[in-house]
């Protein structure tokens, strides 16, 4: 089907993103709440030109500098996020030595084991999330499920593509949460250490190219990128480029 879209598509990679969460859900591991999400997110997306904003890239290198000082760093994979961009998450957890984890708001067996399979396709060795022997405190849905060993225990966790009651549960827990949502005002992005406003299918290749420049900075250096971060700031400034069709200025690129 994707051979149906000829390249020359001004619209390409939104067609393809469309068609993957299309084939997500046809294979069990998106649920069709999924498709709404993603109709969210597309409307915002072509608001911000379709591309990554200054903001959305600094927010992207101060999440690869906490990944790479994190103690135990999980990488957390709902229906969408393991549609979208598995192979790339995969690539991500091996730059940060990161574990996977599924957690999913539509939590089925059928549908963890479709996920967890889905990934070792593309190349994850270990992925937790079956054995969801610990529990979010203060979350009554199925969300609140994890590996004690996972994100029960992780000091910094990614979260792309959350639902606010988890990220607010999370950072109440005091783990650094690293959010990837391209809503600057949901509730994910504002309780977030680290609001990444970006589609998923650019911000995770952006994480991994980052972690991967950074692979040999020392400590000090890490920490200083995370020190000049400042959530606010790249919220405003992800609303600001929303509202004026681009944060430098440029009308939005995007055609219909
Ligand atoms: O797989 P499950 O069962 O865990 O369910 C996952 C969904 C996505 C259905 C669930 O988490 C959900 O309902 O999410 P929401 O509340 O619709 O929030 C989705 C948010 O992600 C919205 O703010 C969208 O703007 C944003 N979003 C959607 N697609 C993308 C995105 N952000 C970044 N990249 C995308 N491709």
């Amino acid at each position: 089907m994707t051979d149906d879209i000829p390249e020359s598509h001004p619209r390409y990679e939104s067609l393809i993103t469309r068609h993957r969460i299309e084939a997500g859900v046809e294979k069990g591991i998106t649920s069709r709440q999924g498709l709404i999400a993603q109709g969210r997110g597309e409307a915002f997306d072509y608001l911000l030109g379709e591309r990554t904003i200054p903001s959305a890239d600094a927010a992207e290198r101060a999440a690869a500098a906490h990944l790479l000082l994190a103690d135990h760093a999980v990488l957390s994979v709902n229906g969408n996020v393991a549609a979208l961009v598995p192979g790339e998450l995969v690539d991500l957890a091996e730059a940060t030595d990161a574990d996977l984890e599924v957690n999913l708001f539509n939590r089925t067996d059928e549908r963890m084991r479709a996920i967890v399979a889905h990934l070792r396709e593309h190349g994850a060795e270990a992925v937790k999330g079956l054995d969801a022997d610990g529990r979010i405190p203060g979350l009554d849905h199925e969300r609140a499920k994890v590996d004690a060993d996972g994100i029960g225990a992780a000091d910094v966790v990614l979260v792309p593509l959350e639902d606010g009651d988890r990220a607010a549960a999370l950072a109440e827990m005091g783990k650094t949460e690293l959010v990837v949502d391209l809503n600057p005002l949901s509730r994910s992005a504002r309780a977030a250490d680290v609001p990444i406003v970006d589609n998923l299918i650019r911000a995770i290749p952006g994480l991994t190219a980052h972690a991967r420049n950074l692979a040999d900075a020392d400590r000090d250096t890490l920490e200083g990128i995370i020190r000049e971060f400042d959530a606010e700031d790249a919220l405003v400034a992800a609303e600001e480029a929303i509202r004026s069709g681009g944060d430098d200025g440029e009308s939005v690129a995007a055609d219909v």
